[in-house]
């Protein structure tokens, strides 16, 4: 039984350590805005709980702006192309030729880690380990979150509560069933992931068509790389030792091409679900949804840290504008803004998806069209254009400033 609570004060309750709530944190604190970071888990935890790896353009220069990427800067891999294998056939996507720009290979847990230490070094707050987390009074001027603190309850009073609690979060649930519109997708399949301590043998990733299935050649740092397969959605990982992942990569990946594919000790193997999904709108009262907490995208497109990154960019604007001045209009575009963002990403994420995966209802026809669709992406100048900019990342702000008129 938890002791009698105690009452804390702050701008922003930030709910969530995730690549959301950690750069959110960073964006208010530049501009002047305090927040409490509250997370469930340890930060060893978080540290090192395995999930992305590709940043885009923007994401990028956004954490250098504030000072956040100093051993990204060091340590990252820039790639300035990916490669799209059809059939056993690498064709690269010349990402520097066709935008100018390029992407950086960094692990999620990677980038949380410098949040974390970086928020740490400022004094800042952020609570681990916290429990029974619950949102209050959003839709009063002062929400509160309630939490569990080392078995003493305590209330933190704010002027907005940010929900970056990821999809199985406490916060989107709060909100009362029928004040947001859901699109939900599961795909029919899912990627069983692994990292591994074997050298990449390429420069570049790797996404391969191939009719037993997706497979995607990543990597981490020069010695480790990170590699998925398609399998079922209810697949169950110990039918999958290590010698049979390593068979499988080997008949998936592009090998006629003199792409040489070294395997190495398995460090860690996970299998994750394929689901598109989207609440509309991202906020309820004083509580707003940033990342995964309101949007799921499956990772074909390396999009889901990005996009919730890029959300809270858009979110510190809004909240700065409230703090400073009253003026809720920021948080009254907040949602509108995003979903030009999410739904972009929404479709490259689903069009990357079905070009590259196996669909156990696709007849021969399908298969076909399939194939066609990915020969033409990485034969024509202007389909790989459009590939290439989505993949590299579209400018932050809004995406199509004409709408305005
Ligand atoms: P996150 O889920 O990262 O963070 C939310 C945080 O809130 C977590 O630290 C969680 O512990 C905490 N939290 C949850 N409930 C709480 C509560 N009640 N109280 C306090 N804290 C709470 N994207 C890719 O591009 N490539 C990938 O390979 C890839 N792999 C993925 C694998 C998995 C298993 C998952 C789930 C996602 C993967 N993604 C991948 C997408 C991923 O990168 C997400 O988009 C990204 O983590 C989203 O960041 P956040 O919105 O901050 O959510
Ligand atoms: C990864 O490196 O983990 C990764 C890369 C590209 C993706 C998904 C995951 O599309």
């Amino acid at each position: 039984m938890a002791r009698v609570s105690r009452e804390l004060r702050t701008q922003v309750g930030v709910v969530g350590a995730g690549p959301a709530g950690l750069v959110l944190s960073h964006l208010l604190a530049a501009r002047g805005i305090d927040s409490v970071v509250l997370e469930d888990r340890s930060r060893s935890y978080v540290e090192q709980r395995v999930r992305a790896g590709v940043l885009e353009q923007p994401t990028v220069e956004l954490l250098r702006r504030h000072g956040l990427a100093e051993r990204l800067d060091r340590e990252a891999l820039v790639h300035h192309g990916v490669q799209i294998a059809v059939d056993g056939h690498r064709h690269r996507i010349d990402f520097a030729e066709l935008t100018g720009k390029g992407i950086t290979v960094y692990g999620q847990q990677e980038v949380v880690k410098d949040l974390i230490a970086a928020r740490l070094a400022t004094g800042a707050p952020i609570v681990f380990e916290v429990e029974d987390v619950r949102v209050a009074d959003a839709l009063s001027d002062r929400p509160a979150v309630e939490y569990v603190d080392g078995g003493e309850r305590v209330t933190l009073r704010c002027d907005v509560v940010a929900g970056c609690d990821g999809f199985h979060g406490v916060c989107r649930p709060s909100i009362p069933a029928g004040q947001l519109h859901v699109y939900d997708r599961e795909h029919p399949f899912a990627w069983l992931g692994i990292l591994a301590k074997a050298a990449p043998t390429t420069e570049e990733l790797i996404y391969s068509r191939h009719d037993r299935g997706f497979a995607l050649y990543s990597m981490r740092s020069p010695e480790v790389t990170r590699l998925y397969l398609q399998v079922a959605p209810d697949e169950d990982i110990a039918e999958w030792p290590d010698d049979r992942i390593w068979t499988e990569l080997a008949t998936r990946l592009p090998t006629a091409d003199g792409f040489q594919l070294l395997d190495g000790p398995v460090i860690e193997k996970s299998i994750t679900g394929m689901r598109s999904f989207v609440v509309a709108p991202m906020r309820f009262g004083r509580l707003v949804l940033a990342g995964d907490a309101a949007h799921i995208v499956p990772p074909t497109g390396a999009k889901g840290m990005n996009l919730a990154i890029a959300d809270v960019h858009v979110l510190a604007g809004a909240i700065e504008r409230l703090v400073r001045s009253g003026d809720e209009s920021g948080l009254d575009g907040y949602s509108a803004t995003c979903a030009q963002r999410v739904w972009r990403v929404q479709h490259f994420s689903w069009w990357m998806t079905s070009m590259l995966h196996r669909f156990p209802d696709h007849d021969d026809f399908q298969r076909q069209l399939q194939r066609a669709e990915l020969t033409y992406v990485v034969n024509s100048r202007a389909a790989s254009t459009a590939l290439a900019e989505n993949y590299v990342g579209l400018p932050f702000g809004r995406l199509y400033p004409e709408e305005d008129r």
